[in-house]
């Protein structure tokens, strides 16, 4: 009766250690999924920014940033899209103020931040008198309509 008991007591144990085990193989499965899913959207730069802190330094200098200048662009030195962007600027001989992203240990934050402000973290992010007016296609697509130098105005 008694190592019937204990028996029992120890079967429960056994059961319980193999369900904890398996939650936690299933926590750290999830957690290495999720780890997974975030690098990949990174790579393709639509990393999760779940985690901003819009109150945090980094925001605080964003947005310090965007009043600096009528034209502000966020952008990397690499990047076509900003190329064009500061091209289309450029030919109007409209000065700007650029952070090249790439160029900063905080490059990746301030995407982040960008991302809740304007909907996406690509670049360029392109302000013009503290407005976010768009992305390099943007900017050129607004130049051809004839808008820009009225939002330049
Ligand atoms: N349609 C966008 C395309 C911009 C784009 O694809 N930018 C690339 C860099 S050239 C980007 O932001 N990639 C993700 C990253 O660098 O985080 C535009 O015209 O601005």
């Amino acid at each position: 009766m008694r190592g019937s008991l204990v028996q029992e007591l120890t079967d429960d144990c056994e059961h319980e250690q193999l369900r904890m085990i398996q939650e936690n193989f299933t926590i750290c499965r999830l957690y290495s999924l999720c780890e997974q899913t975030k690098n990949f959207f990174g790579f393709m730069g639509l990393r999760s920014s779940t985690m901003v802190n819009m109150e945090g330094p980094v925001a605080k200098f964003v947005k310090e940033q965007i009043p600096k200048e009528k034209v502000v662009i966020f952008s990397k030195s690499y990047c076509p899209y900003c190329k064009m962007a500061k091209e289309v600027f450029d030919k109007l001989s409209q000065k700007y103020y650029a952070l090249e992203l790439d160029q900063r240990e905080d490059g990746e934050e301030i995407q982040d931040v960008l991302k809740e402000i304007t909907g996406a973290r690509s670049v360029p992010r392109v302000f013009i008198n503290g407005n976010f007016v768009g992305g390099g296609s943007d900017v050129k697509a607004l130049q051809e309509k004839g808008e820009l130098v009225k939002l330049l105005q």
